[in-house]
């Protein structure tokens, strides 16, 4: 099978976004999965059409996006993407939609389709913090989310897709006090973690929650 993996470019002033630094690191097969690995620009529709291109070159089985959540203390596996952007900053071409639905023909929202708790359970039985979490955002991580799931659905494509959050890495908080932070090397693991489940479609959980 093949795995898509998509993270993002620098934005807000960061020199790095250490979505696509953890990434850089991560194993080209996992498992049965040959990993192929995208970096997108942190753009509206920019960077849905681009993952889109590519879905149409590769065919992948998956597709896994990744991006920074500053303020995060945990690898946040995504539940949900809603069709709205409301930009609290510009992106990196300088659009600043507010209350904007992302696609005024689309479903209010979707839910990812890879096995979250799975996922989960996995990266903090390996000794990471992770969690769900109930909203990634309104910014360009929630529209690319939205995007992904909303093409999908609507060509009826058998493609499973999710989107996981990062903190900052620690080289980001050296001039930000009391701001929680993750290592590069975790985050790979924890994209290794997930990529694994993803590829072996594993979603059992051994306790519900
Ligand atoms: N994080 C932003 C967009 C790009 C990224 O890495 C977000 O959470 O929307």
């Amino acid at each position: 099978m093949k795995i898509l993996v998509t993270a993002f470019e620098p934005f807000e002033k960061e020199n790095i976004n250490p979505s696509y630094e953890a990434l850089k690191n991560v194993r080209d097969r996992i498992m049965n999965a040959e990993i192929i690995k995208m970096q997108v620009p942190t753009i509206f529709y920019l960077s849905t059409k681009k993952v889109i291109e590519k879905i149409e070159e590769i065919s992948p089985d998956a597709v896994l996006s990744i991006g920074q959540a500053a303020k995060k203390y945990s690898v946040n596996v995504e539940r949900v993407a809603i069709n709205i952007d409301d930009a609290r900053i510009p992106d990196n071409a300088g659009q600043q939609p507010v209350d904007t639905p992302i696609d005024p023909d689309g479903m209010p929202a979707y839910f990812a389709t890879i096995p979250i708790k799975k996922i989960v359970e996995e990266i903090k039985r390996e000794k990471l913090p992770s969690v769900i979490s109930n909203t990634a955002g309104t910014y360009v991580c929630n529209h690319l989310m939205y995007g992904i799931l909303n093409y999908i659905h609507k060509n009826d494509l058998p493609i499973k897709a999710g989107f996981i959050h990062v903190p900052y890495s620690s080289e980001q908080v050296l001039d930000k006090p009391d701001t929680p932070f993750m290592s590069l090397e975790d985050m790979t693991r924890a994209i290794e973690i997930a990529l694994r489940v993803i590829a072996t479609n594993d979603t059992h959980i051994s306790v519900p929650r």
